[in-house]
């Protein structure tokens, strides 16, 4: 369905993924492929540039984590914009308890709106919902049959009135739900024109007398620009709560799916993938988006590393290791509260400082974690505090009363020490941002 996107962005992000080193340079490089390639796809001008300036300002903006690689965080910027560009989340159609809900479906010719009316009404019947579609095209020669053939294909009554006026054939289908205790009223409307005035009054018309819950704009997706302009068009004039694009299962350039949220300012709530009745999907952007990028993986890692380690967590933990006199009660709350990130050799190989050599050695493993706090426990008050005077007797009892051998007392104190050392060497030096990395930039990974 992305095709076309899905192939550029892999060229672009092959080479960007495996760079453990960024420059400006290559970033300029990445972010003017990206624009081309969204230009190409069909994306509108307006919502690339706005796109590429969001890119640049985050990248800006982001602080470089030490666990990744900081093509694979620029990565995860352009995804998390791409996101938020078709509109970041799902937005379900209306469930609200009014009964009817009314869904009130418009469009050009021939873009889909009954074929998706039928869509619709399977989809929510599935869910568990009862549904009466009404047929309020009685322009179009066999409008009426089609919509009662498709109806009675899938099981949902139709309400028709022969070709009497739309408006009052909508208003009359409300009293008939009411009367059947029906969920959801889907109104499938004829198709129109934005430059046809009688067709467009037509339309508000039938809007101010059933005041329909959604109003949804079905567009064809595979008419790119064409399908933003119209649907721009009508979202000036109409109040739309979501638009539906169809035939998107094509090699459609997905311009119009990337473009039409930001320029309508209104959700896409589906797409259309296939002619059959089951071809109906919930947008959601997170999925298309890993479907255009394909970097569900590098995706995964950036976000756990930052979720691990957000600005606030390390300048905590780092505070914490900081602390004049860290003394051994300093060390255990530590593990503790690092027991609780994660697996704690990622975790403490995040903090800025951190020599990964040292900390290969010490090998801070979990299950070394258990009987680190045990030994720190077997610790008198004094021990904890000026851990220097631990000598050899010392070191016997707290062994014996911990449970453990004096290797490992021995073993946890040499870790505590090194970390004192780094801790001190630590400087306080705030993280480099992607998009001021200068060449000189390396991440340790
Ligand atoms: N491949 C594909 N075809 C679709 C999709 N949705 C609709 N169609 C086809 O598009 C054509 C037009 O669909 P309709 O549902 O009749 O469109 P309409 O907007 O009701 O058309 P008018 O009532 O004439 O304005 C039909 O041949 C449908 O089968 C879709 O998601 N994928
Ligand atoms: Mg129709």
């Amino acid at each position: 369905m992305f095709d076309k996107l899905t192939e550029k962005f892999e060229a672009v992000f092959r080479s960007l993924r495996g760079l453990g080193k960024i420059t400006d340079e290559n970033i300029n490089c990445t972010i003017r492929e990206v624009r081309v390639n969204l230009l190409e796809a069909d994306v509108s001008y307006s919502v690339v540039k706005k796109f590429i300036e969001n890119v640049k300002q985050k990248a800006e903006g982001t602080k470089v984590l030490r666990s990744i690689k900081p093509g694979e965080q620029f990565i995860k910027i352009i995804y998390d914009e791409l996101v938020e560009l078709l509109g970041r989340t799902v937005v379900p159609i209306i469930s609200e308890k009014a009964k009817p809900k009314i869904i009130l479906l418009i469009g050009l010719q021939g873009s889909g709106k009954t074929t998706t009316s039928v869509k619709l009404a399977l989809h929510l019947k599935k869910k568990g919902f009862s549904c009466l579609l009404v047929a309020a095209d009685v322009y179009r020669p066999a409008a009426i049959e089609q919509l009662e053939t498709l109806g009675k294909q899938s099981g949902v009554p139709v309400f028709s009135k022969g070709k009497s006026d739309p408006v009052i054939i909508c208003k009359e289908s409300v009293g008939e739900a009411v009367a059947k205790n029906i969920d959801y009223l889907i109104l499938d409307t004829a198709g129109r024109l934005h430059v046809d005035g009688e067709m467009m009054e037509e339309i508000q018309l039938i809007q101010d007398t059933v005041h329909p819950h959604e109003t949804l704009f079905v567009v064809d997706g595979m008419t790119g620009q064409d399908a933003v302009n119209s649907a721009k068009i009508f979202s000036e004039t109409l109040s739309l709560t979501g638009t539906i694009l169809t035939k998107m299962e094509g090699d459609s350039r997905g311009g119009a799916a990337v473009s039409v949220t930001d320029i309508t300012g209104v959700p896409i709530k589906f797409i259309g993938v296939s002619e059959k009745l089951d071809g109906l999907e919930v947008f959601d952007p997170k999925r298309i988006t890993d479907r255009i990028l394909g970097m569900g993986d590098v995706v995964a890692l950036v976000e756990k590393a930052q979720k691990s380690f957000s600005e606030d967590e390390k300048n905590g933990i780092q505070n914490l290791f900081l602390k004049k006199n860290f003394d051994m009660n300093d060390f255990l709350t530590q593990f503790q509260q690092l027991k609780k990130m994660g697996p704690l050799n990622q975790i403490v190989g995040m903090l800025p400082g951190m020599n990964r050599k040292v900390l290969k050695k010490m090998n801070l493993n979990d299950k070394k974690m258990i009987w680190a706090e045990a030994i720190i426990q077997s610790m008198t008050l004094q021990e904890r505090e000026y851990p220097r005077i631990i000598n050899g007797s010392r070191r016997k009892r707290i062994a014996y009363g911990s449970g453990r051998t004096v290797l490992e007392v021995n073993q946890l104190l040499k870790d505590y020490f090194q970390i004192q050392k780094m801790m001190k060497q630590m400087s306080k030096k705030s993280f480099p941002s992607i998009g001021k990395l200068g060449s000189h930039f390396m991440t340790v990974n």
